[in-house]
């Protein structure tokens, strides 16, 4: 029988590759987002996909509960995959109410579906960010120690769906997952600023490239294998929580210099660590071990960082621009690192 998935957040990056994933694997989707314009930029997305017929988009907010009825009740999901918040970490800090309002809004949809659909097996996109600065490699036992109003909002959703499960024996788990990136990454995540910046650097509509701390670590995934972990965790027969991860973690520094070795530039003459851009708080090393997906999930990233770095670049430089290019002319390099 053909299965049915409803998807919070679906213009996303993860929304977006999760569709696809389950349009390959013969589902019917129903997702809503509560951006129109990352929705219609998901509808040209499908405009190519042969199977865009089993999908319905609408628009929506996960923390309007009679919304979710409604639509939990007429489209009657198998998996309820639950990708919506408030997600940069930044923007938690001059935001915490919304930020914790979105993350918490697994709370409504846990009971809605119990109380009206319980069949359903639900996905939680829970964050390594909840790790703070526990040791690395951090594992699903690692202690939690939330270092922002986005990572003690998710902190919080993550203990409820565990606690929720136990009381009342639902299909409900959390995928805590490590940064994933890719060409549909939003611009205000540090990947593609930085991939989008050197883009910029190259057509010559700017000279430098300013960026926040660049001696934080993080764990750097392609988000179109995340999305197929997110997708084995509610195949298994027992629901459980896992670590999504590629098992090594890079500097921002790592990762601009990646970026601009490939045009064939050093990246200090350009990039400017800017204090403004700092955050009150952030974890200083990111980096999973995700040996329990692998070893139950038979789930392994393939795609390396360089590669990563590489596509996202080309994305945003266009085919036509070959990155074999060793200088690039007509930029004049910054003449001051940090300010
Ligand atoms: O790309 P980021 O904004 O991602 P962050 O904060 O690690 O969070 C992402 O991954 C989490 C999983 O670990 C998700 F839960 C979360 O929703 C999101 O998807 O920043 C990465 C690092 C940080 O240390 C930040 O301080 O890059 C540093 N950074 C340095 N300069 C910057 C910048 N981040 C941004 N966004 N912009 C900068 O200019």
């Amino acid at each position: 029988m053909k299965q049915v998935a409803l998807i919070t957040g679906i213009a996303g990056q993860d929304g977006s590759y999760l569709t696809e994933l389950l349009l390959s694997k013969g589902y019917s989707i129903v997702g809503f987002d509560n951006h129109s314009v990352r929705m219609q930029q998901l509808r040209l997305r499908l405009a190519d996909n042969p199977h865009r017929s089993r999908v319905l988009l609408e628009l929506g907010d996960v923390r309007d509960r009679d919304f979710m009825t409604h639509l939990i009740l007429s489209s009657r999901p198998d998996e309820i995959y639950n990708l919506a918040a408030q997600s940069h970490v930044g923007v938690s800090f001059q935001q915490p109410k919304v930020t914790a309002d979105t993350a918490l809004a697994i709370k409504g949809l846990l009971e809605i579906s119990l109380e009206i659909h319980p069949v359903a097996r639900i996905f939680q996109a829970s964050t390594s960010e909840m790790f703070g600065d526990s040791p690395t490699p951090q594992t699903e036992h690692s202690n939690f120690n939330p270092l922002s109003p986005y990572a003690e909002a998710k902190l919080e959703a993550h203990e409820f769906l565990i606690e929720f499960r136990q009381r009342h024996s639902c299909y409900a788990c959390a995928g805590i997952l490590f940064n994933h990136e890719s060409p549909l990454r939003r611009e205000e995540f540090v990947s593609r600023k930085i991939t989008r910046g050197i883009a910029k650097i190259v057509s010559g509509d700017s000279t430098e490239l300013r960026l926040g701390n660049l001696a934080a670590r993080r764990d750097w995934g392609h988000a179109k294998e995340y999305v197929e972990a997110m997708w084995l965790m509610l195949q298994q027969e027992r629901p459980e929580e896992f670590v999504v991860a590629t098992g090594k973690s890079r500097s921002v520094e790592e990762f601009v210099a990646s970026g601009f070795a490939l045009i064939g530039e050093n990246w200090r003459d350009y990039v400017v660590s800017d204090q403004e851009l700092f955050r009150p708080s952030d974890p200083p090393d990111l980096c999973g071990d995700a040996a329990e997906a692998y070893r139950k999930l038979a789930w392994q990233p393939k795609i390396p960082f360089a590669e990563l770095v590489r596509e996202m670049l080309l994305a945003e430089i266009g085919p036509e621009n070959s990155l074999a290019i060793p200088r690039v002319t007509g930029v004049i390099p910054n003449s001051s690192r940090t300010r």
